[in-house]
């Protein structure tokens, strides 16, 4: 067993914590798996079970901005608004960012906007630690490149090591002990006619941190030895789609993967569901479609909100029949 502390003195290898940049600014994508992460090998250094694969949103996800402060206190605003030291995002956005300071110095003053909602299962842990990485980076001048980035940032989330770049992104879940072979790997490929589609069912804070669902899941529910092989499959045909550009296999694949998640969930004790009546209306909606010949397909991450998958030619007719719905163009940028 390995502490974060040890793996963050490997990537780094001798480069120093001393102050480089007194300011910066940075940018991370969130991202949304069409194969999903869940369950973990090792909880201290969030290494998965099995491999996933994700797309970025473009520009939905985090903007960090920080400057050096001459005070006795870190200052942390969220979305505009200050928060305290007893803030659950302060303390888990500290506890990440202190393996990284000495004595918790400098202090910091920084301030990180979301574009999408936080803990709302739109992945808003995933940018938010990419971004932290890319923000300690540049305060530090550590030149890091975007790969070591993905190792330190699966140290604060794991879905956040799929989130230094755009696109598609696999992350390989790796073998070793140490986690140095478990991060993000960019494809080499692009679909700019693909949309997603955010369907926002609720954005309060869910009623369970997916990283405890995960755990519990892994350790109660009997569907979850038949995951890994689940992922293999889904995995293989999702990537196949990809290289080919087969819609329909990539959207077949993509909401198998999450109703599999999902079940497997609920099949642990206690029970762990995510979903509300508008997300089980939606899915219900999607599936209607497509006995209508629509090519549409969603995917749910640990929460109710739904993500749809099509292709642009669909854009007004989602529209039409989702008014909500907010359409996202991965490869827009
Ligand atoms: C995913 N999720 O692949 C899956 C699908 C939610 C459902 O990764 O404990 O916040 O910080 O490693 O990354 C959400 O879990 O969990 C997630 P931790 P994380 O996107």
């Amino acid at each position: 067993m390995y502490s974060k502390e040890q793996i963050i003195a490997n990537v780094l290898a001798g480069k120093s914590n001393v102050v480089q940049q007194e300011k910066g600014a940075v940018y991370a994508p969130a991202n949304i798996a069409l194969c999903k992460y869940w369950g973990k090998r090792d909880r201290t250094l969030n290494l998965p079970m099995t491999p996933s694969l994700s797309i970025s949103l473009a520009q939905k996800g985090s903007h960090f901005a920080f400057e050096v402060l001459n005070e006795e206190k870190d200052r942390v605003k969220l979305n505009g608004i200050a928060i305290d030291a007893q803030h659950d995002f302060y303390q888990r956005l500290f506890s990440f960012i202190n393996l990284f300071r000495r004595n918790d110095e400098p202090r910091l003053n920084i301030d990180i906007t979301s574009t999408i909602p936080i803990a709302a299962g739109l992945a808003s842990s995933a940018s938010g630690f990419a971004s932290v990485v890319k923000g300690l980076n540049i305060l530090y001048g550590w030149q890091l490149s975007c790969s070591e980035l993905s190792l330190l940032a699966r140290l604060g989330s794991g879905s956040a090591c799929r989130s230094l770049w755009d696109g598609f992104v696999e992350w390989q879940h790796g073998s070793r002990d140490d986690g140095m072979d478990s991060l993000g790997i960019p494809l080499d490929l692009v679909w700019p006619q693909l949309r997603i589609g955010l369907l926002l069912a609720s954005s309060d804070k869910k009623s369970i941190s997916s990283r405890e669902a995960m755990a519990i899941t892994k350790q109660t529910s009997p569907l979850y030895s038949l995951w890994p092989e689940q992922v293999a499959a889904d995995l293989a045909m999702i990537k196949t789609a990809l290289a080919e550009k087969n819609f329909t296999d990539l959207g077949e694949a993509s909401e198998r993967n999450a109703i599999a998640m999902h079940a497997t969930m609920l099949e642990a004790t206690p029970a762990i569901s995510y979903s509300n009546a508008k997300t089980a209306a939606w899915v219900q909606q999607v599936w209607q479609l497509r006995q209508d010949n629509m090519p549409v397909y969603f995917t749910q991450d640990a929460g109710p909100n739904l993500k749809l998958l099509f292709l642009e030619d669909r854009y007004t007719d989602i529209l039409q029949l989702f008014p909500d719905v907010e359409i996202i163009k991965p490869f827009s940028v």
